[in-house]
């Protein structure tokens, strides 16, 4: 039987490239997102192409009751869920802290936080149940360094290092093993949406080769394949040409 992974955030980026290897790999997958038609186009078009299951859901994770409803809407076997891919997440703005906006604050401890929290809680007790599962964290270079500009964003990454410690402390006694991917600079939606533009996001990725998402993809498909006694705790993930928050080499 093949196993589950659940990948949240699957319409766009490291999350949906994520989709694509777990597929390759026979996963059948619960993916989810807010955009219902990008899902379901995605969902059809791995089952024609690996002929594997897939079971869209449609939420917003900052929604505690869309979640738990939508989780619970899930046929007893798609409960066996193997892996969960805490994926979804977003910057909202790039601005000094003094200037930043309230609403671009609470999108983001909102989704990348309370969202990642809202989710786990929903699907730790399944893996308790059955005493095993992966949780893969999705964090950030901007959970290890603050940089300018970069503020509450950073501040949300770094809950998630956080909390991926924690959850692997809590979760010990129940065999369920928990890793962070922590990407440096990834070309996908990211950019558009935290500025809003997308000649803006653009730039972002000029005169360097960034981090495409199915490098992300690979690396948290590879931890998932070791052996039962082994974890991969923590994994920061680069461009060569990035050595660290701020400093690219761009020619
Ligand atoms: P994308 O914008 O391409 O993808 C983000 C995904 O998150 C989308 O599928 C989006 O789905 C989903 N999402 C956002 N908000 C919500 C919400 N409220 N409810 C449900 N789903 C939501 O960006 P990336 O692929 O780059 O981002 C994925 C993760 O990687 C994020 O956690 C990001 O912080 C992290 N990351 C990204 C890096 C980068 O440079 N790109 C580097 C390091 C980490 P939809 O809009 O359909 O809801
Ligand atoms: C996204 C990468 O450097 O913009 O987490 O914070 S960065």
């Amino acid at each position: 039987m093949n196993k589950i992974a659940l990948i949240t955030g699957a319409t766009s980026g490291i999350g949906k490239s994520t989709a694509y290897k777990f597929a390759e790999n026979n996963y059948n997958l619960i993916l989810t997102g807010r955009r219902k038609e990008r899902l379901e186009q995605i969902a059809q078009d791995l089952q024609n192409s690996y002929g594997i299951q897939v079971f869209p859901l449609v939420f917003d994770i900052r929604n505690f009751e869309e979640v738990k409803n939508a989780v619970e809407s899930l046929p007893q076997e798609w409960k066996q869920i193997d892996v969960l891919v805490n994926n979804a997440g977003l910057a909202a703005g790039l601005e000094t802290i003094q200037e930043g906006s309230l609403d671009n604050w609470e999108r983001m401890i909102d989704t990348n936080v309370k969202g990642l929290l809202y989710i786990s809680k929903m699907i730790m007790p399944l893996m308790i149940n059955r005493n095993k599962g992966h949780i893969i964290n999705i964090g950030s270079i901007a959970g290890k360094e603050v940089y300018p500009k970069g503020n509450v964003y950073c501040a949300t990454k770094h809950a998630v290092d956080a909390l991926t410690k924690a959850m692997r402390i809590d979760l010990l006694p129940h065999n369920i093993k928990v890793t962070q991917i922590a990407p440096g600079a990834v070309e996908t939606e990211f950019s558009i949406v935290r500025l809003g533009d997308e000649e803006a996001a653009k730039k972002v990725y000029e005169g360097y080769e960034p981090l495409h998402p199915e490098d992300i993809a690979e690396v948290c498909y590879y931890v998932t394949t070791l052996p039962k006694h082994v974890n991969i705790n923590d994994l920061l993930i680069m461009p060569t040409a990035q050595a660290n928050a701020t400093q690219f080499h761009k020619v």
